[in-house]
């Protein structure tokens, strides 16, 4: 109890209230498929963890707009998150330890807690020239992979470049940058995006603390709670121009078809991801509603497949 009471003090004088953070609890649970009798329950897995998974974080080829959408993460918010719901026990990006000292932490978190921690991996890798293109502390990216993967209890892969190879991969793709199932033969939780939206990974964490298992996934190991349905069935501009009152608005159904970006390029209809009702950076925004073609960022060999982007389909 006393550990809630920090918890909801610590929300406030960080200017969220209580009702505020009951409100994304309520939209977490609706976004993950369960009924509404889970709020609390969901709302006591960041107020009153029971348990706090250990997390390696690894970094292979990629831009590190991963991290950087999910260090703006409102709720929880990161330190939340790093500290109080999931124990990170290794991350380049935000740890403070540096060169050995920072190896020695990944190994021995390795081994303290094989087969019990959530290995989360951002970027491609590399396995051209005994995968030659990508190093961290002298060893390649694959070497890395293949040592610390296999002793994770789950590896999720944090955007589409681990998840599909992404970018790195796009032609010619010198190095052989592959996705991490691929480059090392596994099944990986994929949460694509290029970034991925925070909200996806928590709610894939909350899943997992709460039921004590994985989301359900699709054929692609993408979490069908946020990759079940196209960006297209769920638009506003397709609902504006399927709408009496837009198309009067507009004029004619001709001149309300135009709002859709179809004819831009929109990659919408082919592209699976929940960005128009999650949104980003808080729930502000996303690409189509401010007024950009979905590129279709999540999907697989996304670059190749969806170059020159402003195309009609
Ligand atoms: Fe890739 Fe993430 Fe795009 Fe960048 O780590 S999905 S290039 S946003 O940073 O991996
Ligand atoms: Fe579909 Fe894109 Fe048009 Fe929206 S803007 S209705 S996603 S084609
Ligand atoms: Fe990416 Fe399309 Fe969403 S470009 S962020 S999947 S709207």
């Amino acid at each position: 109890m006393d550990r809630e009471k920090e918890f909801y003090e610590r929300l406030e004088r960080k200017g969220v209230s209580r009702r505020d953070f009951m409100k994304y609890c309520t939209a977490l649970t609706a976004a993950l498929g369960l009924s509404s009798s889970f709020v609390p329950k969901v709302a006591e897995v960041f107020a009153a963890p029971k348990q706090r998974p250990p997390v390696i974080w690894l970094h292979f080829a990629e831009c590190t707009g991963c991290s950087e959408g999910f260090l703006r993460s409102a709720y929880p918010f990161v330190d939340e998150l790093v500290l109080e719901i999931l124990s990170v026990e290794y991350h380049e990006t935000i740890m403070a330890a540096a060169g050995y000292q920072a190896e020695e932490q990944l190994h021995q978190a390795a081994e303290k807690y094989k087969g019990k921690f959530i290995c989360v991996v951002e970027g491609a890798v590399a396995t051209k020239f005994d995968g030659g293109y990508g190093k961290v502390a002298g060893r390649t990216f694959l070497e890395i992979a293949k040592d610390i993967c296999p002793k994770a209890a789950a590896v999720i892969c944090l955007g589409s470049c681990s998840s599909f190879g992404g970018l790195p991969s796009a032609k010619p793709n010198p190095g052989g940058y592959k996705s991490v199932s691929d480059a090392l033969g596994i099944k990986t939780l994929n949460i694509p995006g290029c970034p991925p939206n925070p909200i996806n990974l928590v709610g894939t964490v909350v899943n997992y603390l709460l039921l004590g298992k994985l989301p359900e996934l699709d054929e692609l190991g993408r979490p069908l709670f946020a990759y079940g349905k196209a960006i297209h069935d769920q638009c506003p501009r397709r609902a504006h121009f399927e709408n009496d009152e837009f198309v009067e608005e507009f004029g004619s159904e001709e001149a309300a078809a135009g709002y859709c970006l179809y004819k831009m390029g929109c990659r919408g209809p082919e592209t699976y991801n929940n960005c128009p009702i999650a949104k980003f950076n808080d729930g502000t925004s996303w690409p189509v509603e401010a007024g950009h073609p979905c590129i279709g960022c999540s999907e697989p060999d996304f670059w190749d497949k969806f170059t020159p982007f402003y195309e009609e389909m």
